[in-house]
């Protein structure tokens, strides 16, 4: 069993460069393709302004500037993907299904493109939502190398103003030097350990020696949130000293299509007195939950309907950063009304995020009742002390065997929290469904990434039906690069 298993994944392994060769040099004309030319989109440098100040970061734009996609289900997913940079790049389309090798994983799926080269894809849509793209090179994603990828399809009303918010991390210390500065680590800050505010300092690592002597109970008790310290919080590249102001229709529609993009940073989205109706969670829908604050964990998505009253005003879209008071946002004006200055700070810090929210979920399509063939449990495991990062203890390396699996499977992942920070687990190249929270069965949310709590365990479910080499990590960018990550494959 084992030699054939792993003869077959090394021959998988082996026909990757060519295959995704052939991928890059010839897009496909053939049954279900259309003659229309594919979407061009660049991999650039690009500049903005943060707090007053330059910032040089990364972007996907088409050549009508353009940011990302915004597509219909029922079109393929072409994509002629430039690389402008002067170094590798390549880019993830962050919950969709494709042909495994278009995933944009490098090392995983294919090599990245060179500077100066380019890419195509070419696969049907299976779904619609809001989904995202962005680099899975080095920690190009800091540098806001992200973009959203919206797919129309039947479900979306014509009568609603869609609005997006892409949300993000910003700081104006190298993403390399922020790396560096966590492994150096040192000493948790004492603001941490009582989970009062630390004081601010850009890419103050709070690992240190001082967690040996902590209790899980301890650490399940205060969680270890934002290990680097960001000098703004974005939404559709702002702040809220200027932030992007939307025009709306008083007693109109709007759908927000909200994108976490941050490379560590969860939020609770506020709505201050409207009532949102949450009606999709990383594209999928749910039966609908009314609230005005709503947890989103970093790469997930939330859908958000909203009727806008009648009365002329300004309605604030805002993010709050977990456990903290920084916040960031847009600003629906409806008919001219007056915008007042919304302060980079909430009055009140707000709490962790939780799985409150999570375990109301119901998916409006869940998968079909089945006992689970195979079972994994991925222990999700770390040091704080020099930032390392590992899945069942092991850092990611290349000579990690792929977990295994068999096509038409139905396959559990039990994700257990065995450290004091909380990790956004995604699984790439299938969408699962949440069916267990600390023990409770339950028909939770389709999605494509789920928040794993310190301390707690939470089991999905999927279907093997999209045979390949596959990424399963840590959505924390610097967790990633740390080492929690693995892959599974199948034929
Ligand atoms: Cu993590």
């Amino acid at each position: 069993m084992l030699s054939r298993r792993a003869f077959l994944l090394s021959t998988l392994a082996a026909s990757t460069a060519s295959t995704l060769a052939r991928a890059q040099t010839a897009p496909q004309t053939g049954a279900g393709g259309t003659s229309a030319a594919p979407t061009v989109l660049r991999i650039a440098r690009r500049g903005i302004e943060v707090n007053g100040k330059p910032a040089s970061v990364l972007g996907i734009r088409q050549p009508d500037g353009t940011f990302g996609i915004t597509t219909q289900v029922d079109k393929r997913f072409r994509v002629h993907l430039e690389n402008t940079l002067n170094e590798p790049s390549l880019i993830h389309w962050h919950g969709l299904t494709p042909p495994w090798q278009q995933d944009g994983v490098p090392g995983v799926s294919g090599p990245p493109i060179p500077p100066g080269g380019s890419a195509d894809y070419d696969f049907p849509l299976r779904f619609g939502g809001t989904f995202w793209m962005h680099s899975h090179q080095g920690l190009q994603e800091q540098l806001l190398l992200a973009a959203p990828l919206i797919i129309r399809d039947q479900r979306d009303r014509p009568d609603q103003q869609e609005v997006i918010v892409m949300l993000a991390d910003f700081s104006f210390t190298p993403p390399d030097q922020i790396f560096a500065g966590l492994k150096k680590g040192g000493s948790m800050s004492p603001g941490a350990m009582t989970g009062a505010a630390p004081a601010p300092a850009k890419a103050k690592g709070k690992a240190g020696g001082t967690m040996a002597g902590m209790t899980m109970g301890a650490m399940a008790a205060k969680p270890d949130l934002n290990d680097v310290k960001y000098d703004a919080f974005l939404a559709n590249d702002r702040t809220l000293g200027d932030p992007e102001v939307v025009k709306v229709e008083p007693g109109g529609r709007v759908l927000l299509r909200i994108i976490n993009s941050s490379s560590m940073s969860a939020f609770h989205v506020d709505l201050g007195p409207l009532d949102g109706e949450l009606i999709a969670v990383d594209g999928f829908r749910i039966a609908p939950v009314v609230a005005r604050r709503f947890p989103i964990a970093v790469a997930q998505r939330l859908d958000i309907r909203l009727a806008i009253p009648r009365a002329p005003a300004a309605y604030p879209v805002l993010a709050v950063l977990e456990g903290e008071s920084r916040q960031t946002g847009v600003i629906l004006q409806a008919r001219g009304a007056p915008i007042a200055r919304i302060p980079d700070n909430a009055s009140t810090a707000s709490p962790a995020l939780t799985l409150d929210l999570e375990r109301r979920l119901r998916a409006a399509g869940p998968l079909k009742p089945r006992k689970a063939d195979r079972v994994h449990t991925l222990n999700l495991t770390g040091e704080m002390a020099g930032y390392v990062w590992s899945i069942n203890n092991v850092a990611w390396n290349k000579d990690v065997p792929p977990l295994p699996l068999a096509a038409g499977e139905r396959v559990e992942l039990i994700f257990v929290n065995k450290t004091p920070m909380p990790h956004p687990m995604h699984l790439h190249g299938h969408e699962f469904q949440v069916v267990e929270i600390d023990g409770k069965r339950f028909s939770g949310a389709v999605r494509d990434t789920v928040l794993v709590p310190p301390g707690r365990r939470v089991v999905v479910a999927f279907d093997a039906n999209n045979p390949g080499l596959w990424a399963i990590h840590c959505h924390l960018l610097y967790h990633l690069d740390a080492g929690m990550f693995t892959t599974l494959g199948y034929v």
